[in-house]
This record gives structure tokens, sequence and C-alpha cells, in this order.
């Protein structure tokens, strides 16, 4: 029993003998490497880093919206003429113009009418006549007349000679006429050179035969043939 157990103790020590003479000598050779192991947790999270450098520029962006109006500018120069219009309404059809003539001369009647009332003045036809109411010669009367833009008064008809003669009548003097003796003596024409279609000679008249070159209405509105340097009424028509 003995030596059974010292054979054991024999045995087991020259296994260790030969563990520990095989640690004390060479290693073996590396083994294969072992699986990669599994990833570790996130790490903290680390500070920001510094700008970079600006990058190089883009492409040019879209155009903005208008801005607001600027203030007035200053006024234009004048355009062209524009074309005519349409004709308009012909004056003898527009009513609003009828009244307005027929209104004007209506007003017209009524201030000649005034004018004329107490015989200063006189109307026939489309002739005025009216008188200063001074007397003068037959050259100062024509000079008057025509420095207010008329003539001295020539009636070439009954009417127009009734005209002057009512004025004869309010400053109870005779007044020459427009009428002169011509070369020829006893013949007469209008100053203008007119020849008369109208005479109212008193009886016996022209009577100067070439002295009497002038022609004075009396208050009954006949004519006498007269020297021009006498004072006479001096009456103009317009
Ligand atoms: C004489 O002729 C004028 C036109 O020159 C006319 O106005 C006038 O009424 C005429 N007189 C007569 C009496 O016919
Ligand atoms: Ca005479």
């Amino acid at each position: 029993m003995l030596s059974s157990q010292l054979v054991q103790i024999l045995a087991i020590t020259a296994a260790l003998l030969v563990e520990a003479h095989a640690q004390i000598n060479c290693p073996g050779p590396q083994g294969p490497r072992g699986r990669t192991g599994l990833p570790g947790p996130q790490g903290a999270k680390g500070t920001p880093g510094i700008r970079g450098p600006a990058g190089p520029s883009g492409p040019q962006g879209r155009p903005g919206q208008n801005g607001s109006p600027g203030p007035q500018g200053p006024k234009g120069n004048q355009g062209v003429r524009g074309p005519a219009g349409p004709p308009g309404v012909p004056a003898s059809q527009d009513p609003k113009l009828q009244n307005n003539i027929k209104e004007l001369q209506r007003r017209i009647a009524r201030i000649e009418r005034a004018l004329t009332l107490d015989g200063k003045m006189a109307i026939a036809g489309d002739k005025l006549f009216a008188s200063t109411g001074k007397t003068s010669m037959f050259g100062k009367t024509e000079v008057t007349c025509q420095e207010a833009h008329g003539s001295i008064a020539a009636p070439k008809n009954l009417n127009q000679n009734k005209a002057i003669q009512k004025i004869v009548q309010y400053y109870n003097s005779y007044a020459y006429l427009g009428i002169i003796e011509s070369d020829e003596p006893g013949k007469f024409h209008f100053r203008n050179g007119d020849p008369l279609n109208f005479t109212n000679w008193y009886k016996n008249e022209p009577s100067g035969q070439g002295a009497e070159k002038c022609v004075e209405i009396y208050s009954d509105g006949t004519w006498n043939d007269k020297m021009c340097n006498n004072y006479r009424l001096a009456v103009c028509e317009f």
C-alpha cells in the first residue's frame, strides 16, 4: 500500500515537475485573434469648433419687389396739337346760341330806345345818328366825326333824313350834311363820291351855282346849298 501511494505521489510530483519545466521554457505559438468586442457607450459631446472662412460668392439672386413710388417729376413740354374734332352743331341749329342772340338783340334794342328817347340820337335802319351838340365849320365837323370812327351825317333815303331832322329840331340848329358840290356847278354828290340817289332840296335850291359848295339841312328836313365856313350843328353817323 505504501508503495502505491508513493508511486502516486511520485507521479504527481513528476507531472508537476514537467509542468514547471514547461513554464520555464520558451512560449508557444500565438493563438488566433479573438473576435471584435461590442461597441462601447457614446462619448460626451465635444466643444464647438471655430468658424470657418467665408465660402465663394453664389449665383445672383432674383430681382427684388418694386419700391414705393418716387416724388412727382417736373412738368413736361407741351405736346403737339391733336387732330381736329368732329364738326359742331351749326349756329343756326344751336338753340342755346339762338336764345343768346335773341337776348342780346332785345337788350340792344332797349338801349337804343332809351338813348334815342329825347332826340339827341336817332336810328334809321342800320345807321345811328348823333350830335356833339356843338356847332363848327364843315371841315372841323368832318374831323370830329372821323375821330369818333364815324362820318358826317349823309342821308341816303327819307328815313335817314328824318332821323337827322329830329336831331336838328332837338338842338334847334341847322346842320351840315356829308354832301358837296362837284366841279360842275349845281351838281352835288355824297362826300365819299357816291352820286345822290336821294335829295330833299328846299324850293329853288341849290342856288349857289358854284359859290355854295356845302349843304345844310333845315329843321323841316329840307336842304340848302351853303358856304362851308358857317357854324352848323355837328351831326355824325355811325
Ligand atoms: C341809295 O343807295 C344806297 C346804297 O348806296 C341805299 O342804301 C339807299 O337806300 C338808296 N336810296 C334810295 C332813295 O333809293
Ligand atoms: Ca343856297
